[in-house]
């Protein structure tokens, strides 16, 4: 596997949203504060720091000022990967399969107007605007591992609220058991749909307890600031304790379903990507083993591997959810 890292030259689409490191630094010090416990009156004003800060950029939506570090667990204390790393090395294949190229290319994305289609076994089947998604739940900070299948992860702090909120808003009917994420496939603005290295639109699926879960986050944001296209703006989907390609990029469309979803993953090679793919340090994947990962930024190509995690690290919160299951088979 080629592993490369583009730091020349490189020019952020959005690199006026940027957080300048200093003002993040005093978001990450307050994260740590809070975990510790002894955030107290300290919370106050860099709150209102925060707030003076947004007002002051235009380019902001609005309800990312009012995000915070939730505390249900979702937060670990590992080292941030730096923005520039979690920008510029992606998978998002609708703008080309080299890790640099959605950087590159993904901003010709439209993300305004956006609109979130929900339909299948709901009772109240909606089209969603962007704006009134962002503003159905109160937004948290999460601190998340994500995992890729190739064997290398990131730490990152999404922006965005648990899709239970949305799932519990429109009401599933008795028979959904499952939940189809179908994602925007735009010729016209996505450069590499209309290749035929995946078939057009990328889909993922959860389980309806897996969806349901408060770890599955339903994100608008990374770093404090809205999302980069190339991370999946305007909306994505963040499973921590499945590999990365679950976690659906650019969504349209939340289809629920009695039939597991036909993924693009799994229909491009179902002998490799297994519908549940979670993260399994004991079930390689055919062509290498998943025992190890390498750290984004941090980790050269010549560190020693780190040691990848049951379920990511997060065995605690969603082990009970494959109980009994094979895992070998259900990879
Ligand atoms: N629409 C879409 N979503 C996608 C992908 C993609 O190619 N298209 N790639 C997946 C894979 S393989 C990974 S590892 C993660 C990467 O997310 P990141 O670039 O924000 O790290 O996005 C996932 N979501
Ligand atoms: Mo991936």
């Amino acid at each position: 596997m080629l592993i490369k890292t583009h730091r020349d030259g490189f020019i952020h689409p959005i690199g006026s949203e940027i957080t300048p490191q200093s003002a993040y630094q005093g978001r990450r010090d307050m994260l740590k504060l809070m975990a510790s416990g002894l955030a107290g009156a300290a919370l106050a004003s860099w709150a209102s720091r925060e707030a003076l800060a947004q007002a002051q950029r235009p380019g902001k939506l609005a309800a990312l000022a009012a995000a915070k570090s939730n505390a249900a667990g979702a937060v670990t204390m590992e080292k941030l990967t730096p923005y520039k790393d979690a920008t510029t090395y992606n998978n998002f294949y609708e703008f080309g399969t080299d890790k640099a190229d959605p950087a590159r290319n993904a901003h010709t994305l439209k993300t305004t107007p956006w609109t979130v289609e929900i339909d299948g076994l709901v009772k109240k089947p909606a089209k969603y605007q962007l704006e009134d998604l962002l503003k159905l739940s109160a937004q948290e900070e999460r601190i998340y591992r994500l995992r890729c299948v190739e064997g290398w992860s990131m730490v990152i702090p999404w922006v965005g609220y648990s899709l239970s909120k949305l799932i519990e808003k429109v009401e599933p009917l008795g028979n959904a058991k499952f939940v189809e994420f179908i994602t925007q496939a735009d010729p016209k603005t996505m450069p590499f749909v209309g290749s035929r290295v995946l078939d057009w639109p990328y889909v993922e699926g959860l389980r309806m307890d897996e969806a349901m879960h408060p770890l599955t986050l339903l994100s608008f944001g990374m770093y404090g600031e809205v999302l980069p296209n190339q991370n999946g703006a305007p909306v994505r989907l963040v499973v921590p304790w499945k590999y990365g390609f679950k976690s659906g990029k650019s969504l349209v469309r939340i289809r629920f379903t009695d039939r597991e979803p036909k993924t693009a993953w799994n229909k491009a090679a179902a002998n490799e990507y297994g519908f549940y793919s979670n993260v399994n340090p004991d079930v390689d994947h055919p062509r290498w083993s998943q025992a190890t990962e390498r750290r984004i930024g941090e980790d050269g190509l010549f560190a020693k591997k780190r040691k990848t995690l049951m379920f990511n690290g997060y065995e605690a919160q969603v082990g009970q959810l494959y109980a009994g299951m094979d895992l070998k088979k259900n990879f």
